[in-house]
């Protein structure tokens, strides 16, 4: 370890001098802030009351949201928040947890109600639920956030015989054209009926927002649009070209292997006659579909797929272009990391890597690396695109973090809007989470005072623990240097 920390010391000469070549093309710095303790930590996500681009002067704060869960029958799991997490960025140890609830078992993903919903912020949703006996899960509402938040009122219908659950947020989408804004998710059960092997049931659904009082209303008529997806549905406008706009679901399916679309051939996007609803297919590979986001990945100004599927032993990150007709286009692939395995051989049931999320600085001018859970793996990496080239899919995978379990639903965003991104990173099996920043080296963001010794990961071979800040530099001649001395 010590050999090659003096190797790396010698190294960073040889970097600086990378960032001032013109073969440079990415350079990410970052360092870890550090860590706070929560048990189990498992999906994080960052949200803000409004839009708008977060301004130094602004008073605009990011507000984190944290589920918490433990498979074991009987144990508590618990929400968390906290409010204006910027204050304390800096100093993660000193990030105080306020509890949201401990009503639910296994809650997922949870997210901020967009304030046009019901005409009132600081909503929070819950989606809950996996594997029995925790099986029985929901989508429920919380309002008051941050302050003295309510009682849940569970949406997902009134209680039935097959149990549900459901990961990700709930999207909220206007499906009946009267003007209020309703629950779309994808939804999951587990099927055990002995002797049989236990079977996966999942399926898109939405749930109608009730002409008065939503908030207050449980139970909320469900419609189910196909089956399928089982954690992950995600509603999108797609252009047709010479035709406008229209309403894609995007469906991908980890037990079904593949990944679909769904939309209605109603002109004005309502999906209240079934016979009207079609579905294509994007990819049906066998793959496991887990994770999802429209963005554009390659920077050549039309938004991509951004998609994980996971595996016990090669995991794969691939960027579909989206056709010009959603409807009867080819959606054109690239693999741009594969290869992720889940170490051991207790891998049964284990799949990596998990979520990946652009890291998209304010200036927005180069293609954004990209950051990945590896779940299962126990790491978390960063995918740093090799050029600027947007036909040009190639990616270095760095690792970030090396963990000792289920690297968890990671988050990031400008938190202080200083111009850096900062990340959250819970490591479900540390009891901890990660708090790094990443800064665009030339984009003249400033970093501000941190705190104490960080993480750097240098290539593959190369891993050392200090509190050396130094560049992410994808060039040639660097990444053959590291090949070479390896
Ligand atoms: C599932 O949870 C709901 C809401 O808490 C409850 O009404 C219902 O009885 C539960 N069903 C089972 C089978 O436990
Ligand atoms: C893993 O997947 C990639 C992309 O699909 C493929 O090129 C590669 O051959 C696979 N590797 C193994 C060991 O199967
Ligand atoms: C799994 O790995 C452990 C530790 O390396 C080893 O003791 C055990 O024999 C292995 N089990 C099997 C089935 O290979
Ligand atoms: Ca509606
Ligand atoms: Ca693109
Ligand atoms: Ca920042």
């Amino acid at each position: 370890m010590f050999v090659m920390f003096r190797t790396l010391q010698h190294l960073l000469s040889f970097i600086a001098i990378c960032i001032l070549l013109p073969l440079h093309t990415s350079c990410v710095d970052y360092r870890e802030l550090g860590t706070f303790n929560v048990d189990v930590p498992a999906f994080s996500t960052l949200v803000r009351p409004t839009v708008e681009p977060l301004s130094a002067d602004s008073d605009e704060v990011y507000d984190l949201l944290l589920s918490a869960f433990n498979p074991q029958p009987g144990v508590v799991d618990h929400v968390w928040g906290v409010h204006d997490i910027g204050r304390t960025i800096n100093e993660p140890d000193k990030i105080q947890l306020t509890l949201i609830s401990d009503d639910f078992v296994w809650p997922n993903e949870v997210s901020l109600v967009p304030e046009t919903v019901f005409a009132e912020s600081g909503v929070v949703c819950v989606c809950s639920g996996r594997f029995p006996p925790k099986n029985n899960g929901s989508v429920a509402l919380i309002p008051g956030w941050p302050g003295n938040v309510g009682e849940p009122v569970l949406i997902s219908g009134a209680s039935q015989r097959q149990l549900w659950s459901y990961t990700r947020a709930a999207q909220w989408v206007d499906m009946n054209g009267d003007n209020l804004l309703d629950a779309v998710v994808a939804r999951f059960s587990f099927v055990l009926i002995p002797p049989n092997p236990p079977s996966f049931q999942g399926e898109l659904v939405w749930f109608e927002q009730p002409q008065s009082g939503g908030l207050q209303t449980p139970d909320w008529s469900p419609h189910v649009v196909i089956q399928g997806p089982e954690f992950l549905s995600l509603p999108v406008r797609l252009t047709i070209a010479g035709a406008g706009e229209k309403l894609a679901i995007l469906c991908p399916e980890y037990f079904g292997g593949k990944l679909r679309v769904v939309w209605t051939e109603d002109p004005g996007d309502i999906w209240t006659d079934t016979t009207l609803i079609r579905t294509a297919t994007i990819e049906e590979d066998g793959e496991r579909y887990f994770d999802l986001q429209v963005t554009d990945v390659n920077k050549d100004g039309k938004d991509d797929l951004l998609v994980v599927t996971s595996s016990e032993t090669n995991g794969t990150v691939r960027v579909y272009e989206i056709p010009d007709d959603f409807r009867t286009g080819t959606w054109e692939r690239h693999t741009i990391a594969s290869g992720f395995s889940v170490p051991g051989n207790m891998t049964q049931g284990k799949g990596t890597p998990g979520m990946a999320i652009p890291l998209r600085f304010a200036s927005d001018l180069k293609k954004p690396t990209i950051l990945i859970s590896g779940d299962d793996d126990r790491h978390a990496y960063l995918l740093v695109p090799s050029s600027d080239d947007p036909a040009d899919w190639s990616y270095d995978k760095r690792p970030l973090l090396s963990s000792t379990g289920i690297v968890g639903g990671i988050s990031s965003a400008d938190i202080d809007g200083d111009g850096s991104i900062e990340a959250i990173i819970p490591a479900y099996g540390e009891d901890k989470v990660h708090v790094f920043r990443f800064t665009d080296e030339t984009d003249g963001s400033v970093t501000k005072p941190t705190g104490p010794a960080g993480q750097v990961g240098l290539a593959g071979a190369l891993w050392v623990a200090s509190s050396i800040k130094t560049c992410l530099c994808v060039c040639v001649c660097f990444c053959m240097f590291v090949v070479s001395i390896t």
